[in-house]
C-alpha cells in the first residue's frame, strides 16, 4: 500500500486558509467523517449538530430542504460549529453563469456566504462560475469544492470531465479547496477530496444512489473525507452509528500514513 502524507502535513500545500484549517481540524479531532444532515426541520438539524458535532469534521447541509428556515437558525448552527469545531458545507451545487451564482451565494433568503464555510459548484458553465463565487467568498475566507464526479448510477461525468475540472481548479488555488469526487484526482497533496455515497455495506437505493464502504473510498480510491447521510440518520442510535463511521474512516486513514 502506498504511504501517504498525513492531513497535518498536507496543510502546508494548501493555498487557501480554510483548507489548511480543515486539515488541522481533522488531525486534531481524529475525524474524516462528514455528516450529511438531510433533515427538513431546523430543530432536528440543530439537535443532530449538537449531538454528533464532536464526531465530525464537516456538517453538510441542503438548506433548501428545510421547511421552517429562518436566519436565526443559521446563527445557531454557526454557534454549534464553533462549539464542536466542525465546518459547515452547503451542498448547493451552483451551476450558472458567474453573475447569477454570485447573487445566489450572497442574496436571496439564505445568504449562504454568511454562514457556510464551504460550498460546491459544477465546472460545466466554465471558469466564470468560480470567479463569481470567489468575488464573494474570498473576502470571508470561504472555500469551494468543484464537482468532478458523482455517486449516482449512469451519471454523465467522464474521466476527461474530471481532468478538465482539475485544470479549472488549478486556475483558482486560492479559493478552490478540492473536489467532490469518488477518488483522488491529482498528485498535488493540497487538494481535499470529499466522497458521498458511503455506507458500511456496499449497495444502492431505489433512486440511483450507489454506496461504497469507507475502506473503498479512503484506501482504494484515496479520498479524504467520507460524506454519510442515511447510513447514520436512519439508525436508531445516530450517535453510536456516527462513532462507527468515524472509527472506520479514521482506521482507513491511519493505515496509510
Ligand atoms: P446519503 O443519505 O448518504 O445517500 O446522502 C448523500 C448526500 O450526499 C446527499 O445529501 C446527496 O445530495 C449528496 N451527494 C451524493 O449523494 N452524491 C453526489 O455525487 C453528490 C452529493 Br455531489
Amino acid at each position: 500500500m502506498q504511504v501517504r502524507l498525513s492531513y497535518a502535513e498536507r496543510a502546508a500545500y494548501c493555498k487557501n486558509a480554510l483548507a489548511k484549517k480543515l486539515f488541522f481540524l481533522m488531525d486534531a479531532k481524529k475525524s474524516n467523517l462528514a455528516l450529511s444532515a438531510d433533515v427538513t426541520h431546523c430543530e432536528e438539524m440543530l439537535a443532530l449538530a449538537d449531538k454528533l458535532g464532536p464526531e465530525i469534521c464537516v456538517l453538510k447541509t441542503h438548506i433548501d430542504i428545510l421547511e421552517d428556515f429562518t436566519q436565526a437558525f443559521t446563527i445557531e448552527l454557526r454557534k454549534l460549529a464553533d462549539k464542536h469545531h466542525f465546518l459547515i458545507f452547503e451542498d448547493r451545487k451552483f451551476a450558472d453563469i458567474g453573475h447569477t451564482v454570485k447573487l445566489q451565494y450572497e442574496k436571496g433568503m439564505y445568504h449562504i456566504v454568511d454562514w457556510a464555510d464551504i460550498i460546491n459548484a459544477h465546472g460545466l458553465p466554465g471558469p466564470g462560475i468560480v470567479s463569481g463565487l470567489m468575488d464573494e467568498g474570498l473576502k470571508k475566507q470561504r472555500g469551494l469544492l468543484l464537482l468532478a464526479e458523482m455517486s449516482s448510477a449512469n451519471n454523465l461525468f467522464t474521466d476527461d470531465y474530471a481532468k478538465q475540472t482539475l485544470r479549472m481548479a488549478e486556475q483558482f488555488p486560492e479559493f478552490v479547496i478540492g473536489f467532490i469526487s469518488q477518488r483522488k484526482l491529482s498528485e498535488d497533496p493540497g487538494w481535499i477530496y470529499m466522497t458521498p455515497g458511503v455506507q458500511l455495506q456496499e449497495g444502492k437505493d431505489a433512486l440511483g444512489q450507489q454506496y461504497v464502504t469507507p475502506d473503498i473510498a479512503l484506501v482504494k480510491h484515496q479520498s479524504d473525507i467520507i460524506i454519510v447521510g442515511r447510513g447514520i440518520l436512519k439508525a436508531s442510535d445516530t450517535l453510536a452509528e456516527a462513532k462507527k463511521y468515524r472509527e472506520a474512516g479514521w482506521k482507513a486513514y491511519e493505515l496509510q500514513i
